[in-house]
């Protein structure tokens, strides 16, 4: 069983990684006599200053679910799958990108010229990217807090009934998500935990620029970074393993509350996912997840847009349903790069679609990141 263990020197802090020999219970490093059966401690080759601090998850028995191997988290695109030791901590990064092309309506696809039979301005594509910063500290064995931070970067490309083209532009901090994972159930290799989570408003939904009809006037829904609104994110995880296969599901709600100041709710979503992972070798694991998502139309209206003119612009074509398949790759490098180190991606892509159209499709989305646990 490999070990991080992290010496606090009285001179400053360093990493120390373990040697299997290390790994085991101090009381080994002891010599002991056998000649008179009784057990002689010399000092361990270490100042007596040190602070050892044991990565506790991996410190289990073999009966239980562990972290310590590259599918002990979960496919990069699930959020709050997985809990912490006691005192540990754990930063990540993830930088997802996703691509829209084309628009739908139902399950088919529309052509530009279709959208703009009844519409002035008909999208065409749009790319969303976020950098998300994580932050996971557990306080007790049973409770996990996380905070993510989104940053988000959204361009979208437009079409007129003219057939002129246009591209707008936003971006900036979206809503700070804040979590409690509280564990519920750990026993068989197999946990349960609760992911009692709400966003604030810390996303712009006032993201303007210049388009055919002015100069720095509101952009449509889509391209707004937040909600406007406090959301609660209620959900709840599974989790299960064997030596070399591992599984997991999800359920996760975002609950809007109240109307935020532009006089419209965003709607409602509804998440259940689950995936597979095989554990290729000690370093490296394989997933597959399916992620099925449904999402609702919104309730009133921003009054500064006019839904005649492009179908973003309307309330009541936001809502949709889509299945997607990912495929997974995680690198667990405990001893590598950084403290606990992680490096994992995420393909997804949809296998159902069903918007409620003229709505833009997504097509893929990829999500890479890295992880360090202390
Ligand atoms: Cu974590």
């Amino acid at each position: 069983m490999k070990k991080l263990n992290c010496c606090l020197l009285s001179g400053g802090f360093s990493l120390l990684i373990s040697t299997p020999v290390l790994s085991q219970p101090l009381t080994s490093l002891a010599n002991i006599n056998s000649s008179s059966s009784s057990i002689e401690f010399t000092p361990l080759p270490l100042p007596t200053t040190e602070i050892i601090l044991t990565h506790t998850d991996e410190n289990r028995s073999d009966n239980q679910w562990t972290s310590g191997r590259p599918d002990g988290h979960a496919p990069l695109g699930v959020m709050g799958d997985h809990v912490h030791g006691k005192g540990e901590w754990m930063l990540s990064y993830r930088y997802m990108f996703m691509s829209m092309d084309g628009n739908r309506d139902g399950t088919d696809n529309l052509g530009v010229d279709e959208v703009l039979a009844d519409f002035m301005v008909s999208p065409d594509d749009m790319t969303m990217e976020m950098h998300m910063i994580g932050v996971m500290y557990a306080p007790s064995n049973d409770l996990t807090l996380m905070a993510m931070l989104p940053f988000v970067s959204k361009e979208m490309d437009h079409i007129t009934r003219m057939g002129s083209s246009f591209t707008t532009n936003s971006g900036g901090l979206g809503d700070i998500k804040l979590s409690g994972l509280y564990q519920i159930l750990d026993r068989d290799r197999q946990t349960v935990h609760l992911n009692l989570g709400f966003s604030v408003p810390t996303g712009s939904i006032d993201e303007r620029d210049d388009t055919p009809a002015g100069n720095d006037v509101i952009l449509p829904y889509p391209m707004q970074i937040g909600s406007g609104t406090v959301d609660l994110r209620p959900g709840i995880t599974y989790l299960g393993q064997t030596d070399h296969w591992s599984w997991g599901a999800q359920a996760n709600t975002v609950l809007r509350l109240g109307e935020n100041d532009r006089g419209y709710t965003v709607g409602n979503r509804y998440q259940l996912t689950a995936w597979t992972a095989r554990k290729l070798n000690e370093n490296f694991s394989l997933s597959l997840r399916l992620d099925g998502e449904t999402w609702e139309d919104y309730d009133g209206a921003d009054s500064a847009l006019n839904p005649m003119v492009i179908p973003t612009a309307d309330p009541d074509l936001r809502g949709g349903t889509r299945l997607d398949l990912g495929l997974g790759l995680n690198a667990y490098l405990p001893e590598g790069f950084l403290p606990g180190g992680r490096l994992a991606t995420e393909f997804e892509f949809p296998i159902y679609q069903s918007l409620d159209g003229p709505q833009l499709e997504t097509d893929w989305q990829l999500t890479v990141g890295i992880q360090s646990a202390f």
